[in-house]
């Protein structure tokens, strides 16, 4: 069942605050100026869990008045002082991972077994990496500045680990941030900022401000902000960039995907239906590179599909902080019910509906996993992104025909294919249009390889080297300017 003694320190934070956040904004909590707040729920149980600031103008302005004035001299900082910031902030994320994931899961609904293992171990890493980065700052980027003040909004799938993924590059090459976290999933960003106002991180360098989409627009509107990084739909993305072109502000998007993941006749069959495990039913499908289109072979389809779907009988949904269980919670009905209408589609368009008879908690957003066979490569469900656990499945006979099928998407964000010819498996990951494709394996991350997408799946890379160049600058653009104040 659930951890008794771990829920009780979260609910001790939670109690802290009395249940009511505002923002964080130059090193302290205050209250949003218009005294509006949201309420954010546990996808769980559906009972309140707390009540959130709404960032207004003034809020946003605040947060980018602080971190203007922060920047200058934390980009001064040698290198290696920031990067001490960053190694303390990842042994905060470290010291504090229990209860960082148990916050996580509550407010998300993921199963903690994911928040423990992967979603914050993941975030402290990233914070690792990037000091060392911070500390090779004037060899390995002498000729580059900080872009400046930066505006991140970050999506509710992983809220912890998208916030690792923004703020890490940017604090440790010398920005600063006004960090929006998404409206079903405040939580676990304004707890890192009290962890880290404690740990002594100067006021200003990070703000979180809270708030639904109209308060992401503000910080994508403001004019004192540098750059906007976004991770999120598609949809936000577009407008986003219509919002930032034209304004001088340099910009990233990681967006939707819906990932092909091929199966050959040669694969390792009990590998790849682990795979599929990893790859749709995975924080319930919330993946933006969930590997969602099953590309099957002919010759192993029928053996493969009666595999997944005996696997799928033995997944286990259940409460959030249950340790035993596979899967639990959808992040909000919303997102349930957009996940119910996608399937409830596909079958009317001829599809066959695949679900295990197993039982679902009651009173939260579950939805149980899913795999459709039968689909039509030109059909919704085939199309459009699910970002629910709802695997959708199709066959190809020949290499050239899954390539084809492969890179009939407007999304180019992940790949996964499996065979035991390695031959076949790289002429197939080479002609794939993806920023990433695994072989024989697939949602592999690490904080030193850049990740990003193609296509609608947006531009950009965080991670490595690669990703540290989004928040620098050739310094020839202020070198008149910096020149003039040494
Ligand atoms: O995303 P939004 P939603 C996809 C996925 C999902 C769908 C809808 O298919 O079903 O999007 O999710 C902020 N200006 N992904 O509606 O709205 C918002 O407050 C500035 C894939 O939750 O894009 C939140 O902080 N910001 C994706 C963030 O944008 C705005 C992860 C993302 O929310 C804004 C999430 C605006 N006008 C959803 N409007 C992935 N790639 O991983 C909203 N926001």
């Amino acid at each position: 069942g659930p951890a008794p003694e771990a829920d009780t320190e979260a609910r001790q934070w939670l109690a802290r605050h009395k249940g009511r956040f505002g923002h964080f904004i130059n090193g302290g909590f205050v209250d949003p100026v218009s005294g509006t707040t949201f309420d954010t729920f546990e996808p769980a149980t559906g009972a309140l869990l707390a009540k959130v600031a709404i960032g207004g103008r003034e809020d946003v302005n605040a947060a980018v008045t602080a971190a203007r004035k922060a920047q200058d001299p934390w980009a001064k900082l040698p290198g290696h002082a920031r990067a001490r910031h960053l190694y303390a902030l990842a042994r905060l994320i470290q010291r504090h991972a229990r209860l960082i994931a148990v916050v996580e899961a509550l407010d998300n609904g993921k199963p903690i077994r994911e928040t423990r293992d992967i979603d914050i171990p993941l975030a402290a890493r990233h914070f690792y990496h990037h000091a060392g980065w911070a500390q090779l700052q004037e060899t390995e980027f002498a000729d580059q500045v900080p872009v400046g003040v930066v505006g991140q909004v970050i999506p509710w799938n992983f809220p912890f680990l998208m916030l690792a993924w923004k703020v890490a590059p940017a604090l440790a090459l010398g920005n600063t941030v006004i960090l929006k976290p998404a409206e079903f999933t405040s939580l676990t960003a304004l707890l890192f900022a009290e962890l880290a106002a404690a740990a002594g991180l100067p006021p200003g360098v990070l703000n979180i401000v809270t708030g639904e989409g109209e308060t992401g627009a503000l910080i994508v509107e403001h004019e004192d902000i540098d750059k906007i990084a976004f991770t999120g739909s598609t949809e936000v993305g577009r407008l986003i960039r219509e919002k930032t072109a034209g304004s001088g502000k340099s910009l990233t998007l990681e967006l939707g995907g819906k990932s092909p993941f091929i199966v050959f006749d040669d694969a390792d069959i009990d590998g790849a239906v682990e795979g599929v495990v990893d790859a749709i039913w995975f924080n319930q499908g919330q993946v933006c590179c969930a590997g969602s289109r099953l590309l099957v072979q002919e010759g192993v389809a029928p053996l493969f599909h009666e595999r997944l779907a005996r696997r799928m009988g033995t997944l286990r949904v259940g409460h959030p902080l249950d340790k035993a269980i596979d899967m639990a919670a959808i992040v909000a009905p919303v997102q349930l019910q957009r996940i119910e209408g996608l399937v409830a589609k596909g079958v009317a368009e001829g599809a066959s509906l695949h679900q295990p008879k197993i039982e679902l908690p009651k009173g939260g957003s579950f939805y149980p996993p899913t795999l459709l066979t039968n689909v039509q490569p030109t059909s919704v469900v085939a199309t459009e992104e699910i970002f629910g656990p709802v695997a959708v499945s199709m066959t190809f006979r020949t290499p050239e025909e899954a390539i084809q099928l492969a890179n009939h998407s407007r999304y180019g964000l992940a790949a996964s294919v499996w065979s035991e010819t390695i031959g076949l498996a790289l002429h197939v990951a080479a002609r794939l249009a993806a920023g990433v494709v695994w072989v024989n394996a697939t949602n592999l991350f690490d904080a030193s390889s850049g990740f990003g997408g193609k296509r609608e799946s947006g531009f950009g890379r965080e991670g490595g080297k690669e990703g540290c160049y989004e928040y620098l600058k050739p310094k020839a653009w202020t070198g008149r300017k910096l020149r003039a104040e040494q």
